[in-house]
């Protein structure tokens, strides 16, 4: 089995990526990658000279390019999380969330389409990893399930919507063999600190002030990205060709509270007095088109998979905060670059 997986050198990919070369020995793993701002080969670097471990570097809008490596390799299957994952960045440029997130998707799906039209046996399964902002917003009660009508917000969220259209018109026009899932918020080790808990936990470390959008109030589902990662190894393994899942941790924060949470243990961990960091906290102005609340029924992948979430948000939060404690170096070099510029320019004035 010849899989390759798309975006690995981003957060939720190099757990993909690690979990699968890790389980599965005889499986051969292929990491395609273009290695933006978001992607760093130092995620990877206790799998890197695994015998069943190899890296591309490239780019998935690039048709020719993709087309050769699908030829050359002759893949079994695609796990596909590339993408532009930011909506701060999505509203400031939308184009490049449609390169990517669709037309990389297009010529992925095209380059799956001409293996599993040569060969129904041999390509199995196209494995498109997507987000439940595609959904919309929640009001105060309700879930979204997998039947929830998609009414995207955010040029993130409606550049993934489309991608994941494109792949449920792939299934049903050509029979490519797709499977789709659409997760809550991940948090975790790895987790380019642009996004509120990385960028909180750098900002606490730094005495910087937390910028919080508009009253905290937005409510986000969080999920430990080791459970996705594993939540994707079962339906990539037993899904139903043309089947939808979501994944969520079934835990619902408003911003204001997991900063707080946050505050509250890095006070602890960093040995200043109790309250110290909840000073930082500074509300600034919220974010275009916010999407109010997100939650996820993930009962369907619980009752039909036997998957759930493994960690409380407190202990999952309290081992991600020790992680990047403990990896200064890995934050000083993400956090150089082209990455403090777009800080200093979004947030520093
Ligand atoms: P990320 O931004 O950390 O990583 C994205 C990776 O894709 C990076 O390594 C980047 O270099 C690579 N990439 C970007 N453009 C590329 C291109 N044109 N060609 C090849 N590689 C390219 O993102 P993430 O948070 O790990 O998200 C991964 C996937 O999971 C995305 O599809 C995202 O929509 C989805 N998702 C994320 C979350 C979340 O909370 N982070 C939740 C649900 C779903
Ligand atoms: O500085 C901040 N201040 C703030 O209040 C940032 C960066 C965010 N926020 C708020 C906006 C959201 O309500 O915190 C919440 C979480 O924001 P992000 O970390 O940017 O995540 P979100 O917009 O919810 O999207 C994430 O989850 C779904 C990922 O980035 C997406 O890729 C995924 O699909």
């Amino acid at each position: 089995m010849k899989v390759l997986i798309t975006g690995g050198a981003g957060f939720i990919g190099s757990h993909v990526v690690r979990l699968f070369v890790n389980k599965y020995p005889n499986y051969t793993i292929v990491n395609l990658d273009k290695l933006t701002y978001a992607g760093n080969l130092a995620n990877l670097k206790d799998i890197e000279n695994k015998p069943n471990y190899t890296f591309v570097k490239g780019d998935i809008v690039d048709a020719d390019f993709i087309n050769k490596l699908f030829q050359e390799h002759q893949f079994n299957a695609v796990i596909h999380l590339a993408a532009e994952s930011h909506v701060d960045r999505s509203i400031t440029n939308p184009l490049e969330f449609v390169y990517t997130n669709v037309i990389g998707t297009v010529n992925l799906l095209n380059a799956a389409k001409t293996l599993y039209k040569a060969d129904p046996s041999k390509f199995t399964k196209f494995y498109h990893v997507s987000t439940d902002e595609v959904y919309g917003s929640l009001g105060d009660t309700g879930m979204f399930t997998e039947t929830t009508a998609y009414d995207p917000h955010s040029p993130y969220s409606a550049s993934k919507a489309s991608s994941d259209h494109f792949v449920r018109a792939y299934h049903d026009t050509y029979k490519l063999p797709c499977v789709i899932s659409n997760c809550s918020n991940n948090y975790g080790p790895y987790h380019f600190p642009e996004k509120l808990i990385p960028l909180c936990i750098n900002n606490i470390k730094n005495n910087k002030p937390l910028p919080i959008y508009g009253k905290g109030e937005n409510v986000r589902d969080w999920l430990f990205v080791e459970d996705h990662a594993r939540a994707i190894d079962v339906i990539f393994h037993n899904a139903a060709l043309g089947s939808t899942y979501n994944i969520g941790g079934h835990n619902e924060w408003t911003n204001i509270d997991v900063i707080r949470l946050l505050c509250d243990m890095m006070d602890d961990k960093l040995g200043r007095p109790k309250g110290t960091n909840q000073q930082l906290i500074t509300f600034v102005t919220d974010r275009a088109g916010h999407d109010l609340r997100y939650a996820i029924d993930s009962t369907k992948l619980q009752k039909d998979l036997g998957w759930k979430p493994s960690l409380q948000f407190e202990e999952g939060l309290s081992k991600t905060v020790d992680w990047y404690l403990q990896n200064e170096e890995w934050l000083t070099n993400v956090t150089s670059g082209e990455y403090a510029n777009y800080y200093e320019k979004q947030y520093q004035n």
